[in-house]
């Protein structure tokens, strides 16, 4: 009961906010853009490619208001939310472009407000503001805990770690869990060894050779000022999803924590960020996952599917928009598409547009507008026909980073090279159907799997007259076109 209603008290609270907010909205026409993906799939990249491309006017012929010169100026903004850091937008910039790197992997969530002065189609001048946030992409991966019971996350959760290549890499946690019971009194050690054990098996799913998503709660693999308290120590235990737990027993300790991390660390992300969205685009890293194997695309899929059933999509009324803002739009977009050559850029969007099909029609259904797109927010790349023997094959130019390798060849970080990365599968039943459709580095030495996507340096910037350059890229414009043009008529 008590649960109960403090769920009507929230909601009452996200309402009140829902109409302050639709009330500016009235006076301050604002989208709030939201930057999903999991974890290294391109979100900061993502933000600080489009800040700079409206800021400083990207080569965009897609993306209509800027390419006809109806956006008069974008600048930055003091951000809406006083307790959020503020997206390092400057320093991933100067790092891009003057030092070649890529921004650091996200610890913490971020916001950047930028505000676009435009002539409407009618000349009558207008200013969109533009919130966008940034955020650990293993957060993302909690959203799914919040409709499921400790049981049910530990079953589901077990069941998935008895599968290759799963079930190798979590020995050493399965065989302390069979040393627990979980009706036996509550003990602090054997939870910390416990939840430590899971940990490292979460962790090591997470590696390039297997390249596992599906991997919650996000925070043990991204703690940040949570390590070591109660809420992060618990784990799985083998016990009936409909059971349950004695008083005083491990069972309803590990149960507690997990509802103490639900109600301190999920809940909060999901009312602040996911409840205020207008508009998605979704990042996904296909390529990653093609490195790794059949089993990590499959996972893949799995991943995107219960975090995607967490989206409140869908037009809103206006009553309905008083109630809880809607997103009226979602872009999907395959990440990276510069590790390709052009013309393998379809198959790259027909392999994600399979990956998320129930998502994209539950979200036509409810009156959503959906696209895919195969994108690459910084191209670091450029494309070259190479004579291998007698064939000519489609390949890409680029300066692999430091460590990397293929071939045998481990790459310095200084010399540019060209590879062939492989031809993407067309036949996607066979694919999505599981098994051995190809071979990755989870089943294979790297010198067998069917596909080796490098990881690229930013490329080298071309700057006339010392002004600033313009970041290359692939069909970026499109992506703002489709999330924002209408907003920009
Ligand atoms: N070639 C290329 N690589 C990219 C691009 N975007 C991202 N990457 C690569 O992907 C890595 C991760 O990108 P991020 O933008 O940091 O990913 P993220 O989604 O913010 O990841 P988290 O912060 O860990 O959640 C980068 O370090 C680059 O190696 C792109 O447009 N082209
Ligand atoms: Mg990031």
């Amino acid at each position: 009961m008590a649960s109960r209603f403090s769920d009507l008290v929230e909601d009452a609270r996200l309402s009140v906010r829902s109409l302050i907010e639709y009330g500016e909205n009235l006076f301050n026409p604002t989208v709030r853009l939201g930057v999903t993906g999991l974890s290294r799939a391109g979100k900061t990249v993502f933000i600080t490619a489009l800040v700079h491309g409206l800021l400083r006017g990207g080569r965009f012929p897609v993306f209509e208001s800027l390419a006809s010169g109806r956006i008069a100026s974008a600048r930055l903004s003091p951000q809406p939310d006083d307790a959020v850091p503020r997206f390092g937008y400057e320093g991933h910039v100067r790092a891009l472009i003057d030092a070649r790197r890529w921004p650091a992997s996200t610890t913490d969530i971020s916001e950047l407000r930028l505000v676009i002065d435009y002539q409407r189609q009618n000349t009558a001048s207008r200013t969109l503001t533009l919130d966008l946030v940034d955020y650990p992409g293993e957060w993302l991966l909690d959203l799914p805990l919040l409709t499921r019971s400790y049981e049910q996350w530990a079953a589901e959760s077990l069941a998935l770690s008895r599968r290759e290549p799963r079930a190798r890499l979590a020995a050493a946690w399965h065989a302390h869990l069979a040393t627990l019971d979980p009706r036996a009194r509550e003990d602090e050690q054997a939870t910390l060894i416990a939840a430590r054990l899971f940990t490292d098996y979460l962790r090591a799913c997470r590696d390039e050779r297997f390249a596992m998503s599906l991997l919650p709660p996000g925070r043990f693999l991204m703690p940040g000022n949570l390590a070591g308290s109660p809420a992060l120590t618990f784990a799985p235990l083998d016990v009936p999803p409909d059971g349950a737990a004695p008083d005083g027993s491990l069972w309803a300790m590990m149960r507690r924590r997990y509802d103490a991390y639900k109600d301190a660390v999920v809940r909060p992300f999901f009312r602040d960020h996911f409840t205020r969205l207008d508009r998605q685009i979704v990042l996904v890293d296909a390529l990653a996952a093609f490195n790794a194997g059949p089993e990590a695309v499959t996972d893949l899929e799995g991943a995107l599917s219960g975090i995607l059933d967490c989206f409140n999509v869908g037009r809103g009324t206006f009553f309905s928009a008083l109630l809880r803002p809607r997103i009226d739009r979602i872009l999907f977009a395959a990440t990276k598409a510069d590790h390709l050559h052009h013309t393998s850029h379809d198959r790259l969007e027909a392999i994600l547009r399979r990956m998320v099909e129930r998502a994209v029609s539950r979200a036509e259904f409810a009156g959503a507008a959906v696209d895919v797109v195969a994108m690459a927010a910084v191209r670091a790349t450029r494309e070259a026909m190479v004579q291998r023997g007698r064939d000519r094959l489609p390949s890409i130019l680029g300066t692999p980073e430091a460590g990397e390798n293929a071939g045998g060849e481990v790459f310095d970080g200084a010399t540019e090279v060209a590879t062939f990365p492989g031809d993407l599968p067309d036949r996607l039943d066979e694919l999505f159907a599981g098994g051995d459709a190809f071979q990755g580095l989870t089943a294979a030495a790297s010198e067998h799997a069917n596909f080796r996507f490098l990881r690229f340096r930013p490329p080298q910037f071309a700057r006339e007259d010392g002004a600033e350059p313009a970041l290359p890229h692939i069909r970026l414009d499109r992506a703002l076109q489709f999330l924002i043009g209408d907003r920009l008529q």
